[in-house]
């Protein structure tokens, strides 16, 4: 028997805490997957999805060869292929179309599957060099990036531990119980040593269980009462004149021009709060010591969400708790520009500028985008099929019998079984990658922990291969995964100066070095928190209407993350899957009772589409909500259509970001 080796790995998946993983390791298998207590954030806990994650690596459904479909789209049927076959007929089929339509008729798919800076961008030098229409990847969360800069620029956010210094912790729209386990620990002990916690929501998520106060709002309106919030603390002299004076833009403008008519009870009227809430949360944020935000994403995914998110974004300005040990706001630390990824990205190596295709809007790509329309589609790294807005137009679009799509994939998920070529791609403890968070600020290097499961291979390997099959002549895509791992690394940047290389080099995590004072050090044009922005399309922050603010049908859906799944991934296990239950609605008990509806199933229904689940009458929805949580696969459900059968493509106001949130649907019983 091979002996038993411990590795390091980073779990690769979309989720802020990105943490760090032991792997135990026999031979080639994948013997168990368990937290790394040298981790300097995560500290040797893992969720319960990765606690477990060899039987990912191992699966039953893991795909291990090359397969070309054999059957119509969407059934499934394939049969195996070789490498060389598979490789050949891509490369011949991507040539064939580009020369008879276009190399702009060739789209890629791909989004977050793994974090990794090498294999997520590993596919974007390739189509640069051949010329095809570029992804608009802003499936998840651009509005809040959008939001937060458009009034604090390239500021350095916060450390997330800096919840453990706060007095009043304040976890705005962030369900951090799924998807933040070790934010949702720091809360916990800030509230040990006597922290207040509140969370802003729209329901009462499993988040709202660990917190002092909770607010429910109605969906997409935390604009209105950051607003209302904002009024009271100038009409009270509750603001922080001095910093106001020395380190904002536009305070006073804002005060006299947008505020006068955010009362407490204009608010009340948008949120659904009652105005003295408003008074009193306005009272209680002014007067804490160091009061801390963590923003999550839900609430930006609406037609007002950046708006929304820079509303938030003025309180800590007008209260001065950016100078304050333990106070501010933190939305996500990606803007800490580790690395630069254009290393990876190239899109130098683009012959000319291409079309931009809005991920969010693949549906309308693919069955009404002409001028060349769509006839070749990459995805890797991604389940549209299940994930994207507006799924029928989705399938109908991976239906399309003169699209060729290639699918690189572990399993066979939804969007799979349209493929045309499926290829097997590896999983994170396979390949070769560089780490870093949107949630903190540890980077880690990872070599791979076994080989390659079956054939497969990673996404940097398949695309390297193809440029090569096309003869695309640039050295670039001669270079290995760690080739470029090592390329990221060469490059300096500010927050890597001084940290612990000889660590980084034998595959620990490592923090940045966040300077002292960095939250406070605004990165702005003006040096100042621009609460006035002249570069924005309204200078200043002020009220704006969700898409669905008045809409027609009778509930406002909100699509929330499950704790047993992350987005589609995970779907391969049985055992999350049984953990998980069948997709459930959660209905309020007195709309469930006005609409007559006694389970066990309900059908939501809207314009776009509907879908069935299970009928979870429950208070934790308040009246005129319904939520489902978790976006299963297809293959899984009764009737075959999920929650995204619901969601629009439609936009939010800047970042040209997703509006999952921000949808309304009728009900029927089912
Ligand atoms: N277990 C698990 N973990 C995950 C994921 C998962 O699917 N499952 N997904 C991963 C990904 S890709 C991401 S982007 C992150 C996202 O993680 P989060 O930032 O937590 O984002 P969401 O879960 O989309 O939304 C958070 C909360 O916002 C609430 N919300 C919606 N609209 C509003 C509103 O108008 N106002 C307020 N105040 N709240 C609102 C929702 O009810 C939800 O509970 O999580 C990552 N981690
Ligand atoms: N209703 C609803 N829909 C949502 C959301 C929501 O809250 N509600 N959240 C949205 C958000 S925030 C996001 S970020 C998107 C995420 O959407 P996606 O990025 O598409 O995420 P996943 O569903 O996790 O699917 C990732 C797929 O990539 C595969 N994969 C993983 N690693 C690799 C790899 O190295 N190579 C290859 N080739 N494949 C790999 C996995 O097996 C998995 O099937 O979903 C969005 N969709
Ligand atoms: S999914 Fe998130 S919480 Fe779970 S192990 Fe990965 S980084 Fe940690
Ligand atoms: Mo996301």
């Amino acid at each position: 028997m091979p002996p038993m080796r411990t590795v390091r790995a980073t779990c690769p998946f979309d989720c802020p805490d990105a943490c760090g993983l032991l792997v135990d390791v026999e031979g080639d298998r994948v013997e168990k997957v368990r937290g790394d207590p040298d981790h300097p954030y995560s500290q040797g806990t893992l969720c319960p999805k990765v606690n477990g994650y060899e039987r990912s690596v191992h699966a039953a459904g893991r795909l291990t060869t090359p397969l070309l479909r054999d059957g119509p789209k969407g059934e499934g049927k394939f049969r195996p292929v070789s490498w060389d076959e598979a490789i050949a007929h891509v490369a011949s089929r991507l040539r064939e179309i580009a020369a008879a339509h276009g190399p702009e008729s060739i789209l890629p798919y791909s989004y977050a599957g793994t974090m990794g800076l090498v294999q997520r961008n590993a596919g974007h030098a390739f189509f640069h060099a051949l010329g095809g229409s570029r992804l608009d990847r802003t499936i998840c969360s651009p509005a809040k990036g959008a939001g937060w800069k458009a009034v604090m620029g390239e500021t350095v956010a916060p450390h997330p531990d800096e919840v453990l210094r706060s007095d009043l912790a304040i976890v705005w729209g962030l369900n951090a119980v799924a998807t933040s386990i070790h934010f949702a620990q720091r809360v916990k002990e800030a509230r040990r040593r006597g922290a207040e916690v509140w969370v802003v929501e729209t329901y009462r998520t499993p988040t709202a269980d660990l917190a002092d106060r909770v607010f429910l709002v109605r969906p997409g309106s935390d604009g209105a009462l950051s607003l209302g919030m904002a009024h009271v603390l100038f009409r009270d002299g509750l603001a922080d004149l001095p910093f106001l004076r020395e380190r904002v833009q536009g305070w006073e403008r804002f005060r006299d021009e947008v505020l006068p008519e955010c009362t407490p009870a204009w608010a009340a009227g948008k949120t659904g709060l009652d105005a003295s809430t408003v008074e009193e949360m306005a009272r209680r944020y002014a007067t804490a010591r160091a009061p801390f935000i963590r923003l999550g994403s839900g609430l930006s995914r609406y037609g007002n969400g950046a708006m929304n998110v820079r509303c938030i974004t003025c309180l800590p300005a007008i209260t001065g708790a950016w100078t304050k040990e333990g106070g501010g706001l933190l939305t996500s630390t990606s803007g800490s520009q580790a690395f630069d990824a254009t290393v990876v990205t190239r899109e130098d190596l683009q012959p000319r500028p291409t079309r931009l295709v809005n991920m969010n809007r693949l549906g309308h790509a693919l069955t009404v985008l002409d001028s060349p329309r769509v006839m070749a589609m990459v995805v890797y790294a991604a389940n549209p099929a299940a994930v994207t807005p507006d799924q029928e137009a989705v399938l109908r679009g991976l239906s399309r019998d003169d699209l060729f799509t290639v699918v690189h994939e572990r399993y066979l998920t939804d969007t799979a079984r349209y493929a045309d070529v499926l290829l097997p791609a590896t999983t994170a403890l396979e390949h070769d990658d560089l780490y870093c968070s949107y949630g903190q600020y540890v980077i880690q290097r990872v070599a791979p922990a076994v080989a390659p499961v079956g054939q497969s291979w990673s996404n940097w390997d398949l695309f390297r291969r193809l440029a090569v099959e096309m003869g695309l002549p640039q050295p670039f895509f001669r270079q290995t995964a760690r080739d470029l791992v090592d390329a990221l690394l060469t490059r300096p940047a500010a927050l890597r100066t001084g940290i612990d290389e000889g660590a980084l080099a034998e595959g620990r995590g490592v923090e940045l070095a966040l300077p002292p004072g960095a939250k406070s050090t605004f990165r702005t044009p003006s040096g100042k928190v621009e609460i006035e922005n002249p570069r924005q399309r309204h200078p200043l922050p002020r009220w704006m209407p969700s898409h669905e603010e008045d809409g027609e049908l009778p509930f406002r859906l909100m699509t929330g993350a499950s704790v047993w799944g992350l987005n589609s991934s995970f779907r391969e296990r049985p055992e999350l899957r049984e953990r998980e239950g069948e997709p459930a609605l959660m209905v309020n008990p007195a709309d469930a009772a006005a609409h007559g509806l006694n389970g066990p199933r309900v059908v939501a229904w809207n314009a776009l589409g509907e879908a069935s689940f299970v009928l979870d009458v429950t208070d934790r929805a308040p009246p005129g909500v319904v939520i489902a949580e978790g976006v299963p696969w297809l293959s899984h459900v009764q009737g075959g259509r999920t929650v995204n059968a619901l969601t629009s493509q439609r936009l939010t106001d800047e970042g040209a970001g997703s509006t999952f949130y921000d949808n309304r649907v009728a009900l029927r019983s089912g």
